[in-house]
């Protein structure tokens, strides 16, 4: 970690960190909430490393004034959560229950009173289970459920949110849902996935109408971005070849460019056929693309880092194959820790939309661990401080590039339940026992807070 003092950010700059309802609510059962996807999944054996669920995980639907608290003492300006729908919508349309609806009304004021702006996040992956026996996002209904439900939050809290994100990462939900199968719904559909990834985009889109007509903050999505990098055999770029490059070319499309191309451009990027099965003309209806593509206020960019992409092997019908990159140390998933790839997606961005690309905001980004109290109960994430700070530093390099980016959230507040690896990744400022619900903040905590602090 370099000793450089960290360079200035604008003075409006905002400072956050991010969650989501099903990692760090638990309640799974309470007040009226139905069981969404997610509930589905975990219960099912084997779909998740450690064999646990999200039923309790940090019970932050009943410790929320106390994580509130700890956003306060850090100093953040901006707190980005998510949104239950099975809290609001039971099953997934009609009238909305009550207790959900306050138990929002409650953690927005809570944040109003200590000075922090609310980010909703409308969906980060908790699909009402009702709404997936109905084929969930393969059937165009849902897109319109969506825009419903949607309109019901904006509704209620539409006086008092800074900015709403529409979905969370579309292309996870999307590629690790419907076609690897390692997240809820779980399926693999292989023949036929384009329309999950355009009834997602319509939601969006029905969603942002909504949001428009009945509330006063900006809209976004959170997308996930990740600089799709050639590479050769031996991991690294310098043994890249011609058929390396092209594959890179193909996965940009797919992770970078699928969900981008069709808001901030409304068309779908070339090459789209090259997914399996597809048939756009019978999904894509007249009109689509103008609900797609209207006005963002924002665009939010998740950043963990690079993918290491290969010319496919004979036996793979995609057109690429990924592989891990080499020469990178790795966090605790395997992830290679790469700060320049933030750079890198942020001037990518910048140049492929020009003036079609609103401000950006950073929505996630961060590192796991094995972070454990030591004597005195310290959690010494020193790995997680030279992770965060050098790619703050990153996101500097990219305003002194003439990039606009706005805001930046670490995800995530509190160690939480990460998806299907249960509770062994541990991405927070703040260490939780998941035995005692103790919050513990971490060094990371003390050293965001300072440099919130300096930095405005
Ligand atoms: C986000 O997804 C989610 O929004 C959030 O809920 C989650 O808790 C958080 O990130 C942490 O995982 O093996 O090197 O190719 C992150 C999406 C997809 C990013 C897989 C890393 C693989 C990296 N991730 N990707 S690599």
């Amino acid at each position: 970690m370099t000793d450089e003092p960290l360079p200035d950010f604008p003075p409006d700059f905002r400072w956050g960190v991010s969650t989501a309802a099903y990692q760090i609510e638990g309640a799974a059962g309470e007040d009226g909430r139905g069981p969404s996807i997610w509930d589905t999944f975990s219960h099912q054996p084997d779909r998740i490393g450690d064999g646990s669920t999200g039923d309790v995980t940090c019970d932050h639907y009943h410790r929320y004034a106390g994580d509130v608290a700890l956003m306060a003492d850090l100093g953040v300006r901006t707190y980005r959560f998510s949104v239950a729908w099975p809290r609001i919508q039971p099953a997934g349309q009609g009238a909305p229950d009550p207790r959900g609806l306050a138990f929002y009304d409650r953690l927005v004021d809570a944040l109003l009173e200590r000075g922090i702006e609310p980010a909703v996040t409308l969906f980060h992956w908790d699909l009402p289970q009702p709404l997936q026996d109905a084929g969930g996002w393969t059937n165009r209904d849902t897109a319109a459920r969506f825009g419903e439900y949607a309109e019901i939050v904006a509704r209620a809290l539409g006086d008092r949110v800074a900015l709403w994100m529409t979905l969370n990462e579309p292309f996870i939900h999307f590629a690790l849902g419907h076609l690897l199968g390692l997240h809820a719904p779980g399926r693999q559909l292989l023949d036929d996935p384009f329309p999950v990834v355009h009834h997602q985009l319509l939601g969006h889109g029905l969603a942002t109408a909504a949001i428009r007509r009945h509330a006063s903050g900006g809209v976004a999505i959170a997308n996930n971005y990740s600089p799709a990098w050639a590479v050769g055999p031996d991991g690294t770029p310098d043994t890249a070849d011609g058929a390396d490059r092209a594959a890179a070319v193909a996965y940009d499309a797919f992770h970078n460019r699928l969900f981008t191309d069709p808001l901030l451009r409304g068309r779908y990027p070339d090459g789209i056929d090259q997914l399996a099965g597809v048939d756009p003309d019978r999904v894509v209806l007249d009109g689509d693309l103008d609900i797609i593509s209207a006005r963002l206020d924002v665009l939010g960019v998740n950043y963990y880092q690079p993918t290491g992409v290969r010319a496919p092997a004979p036996d793979n019908p995609l057109p690429f194959d990924l592989t891990a990159l080499s020469g990178y140390p790795t966090t605790a998933f395997g992830w290679p820790v790469v700060p320049a790839g933030l750079t890198q997606t942020l001037v990518m961005l910048a140049d492929r939309y020009g003036d079609a690309l609103p401000p950006m905001w950073i929505t996630e980004n961060g590192c796991c661990y094995d972070d454990k109290p030591g004597p005195d109960a310290v959690v010494a994430d020193h790995d997680r401080i030279a992770y965060l700070d050098a790619h703050i530093r990153a996101v500097r390099a990219a305003l002194d590039a003439g990039v606009r980016v706005d805001g930046y959230c670490v995800w995530s507040l509190l160690d939480n339940w990460e998806w299907a690896e249960g509770f062994t990744k541990r991405f927070g400022l703040v260490h939780v026992d998941f035995d005692t619900q103790r919050r513990t903040p971490k060094a990371s905590y003390a050293w965001y807070r300072d440099l919130i602090a300096r930095t405005r």
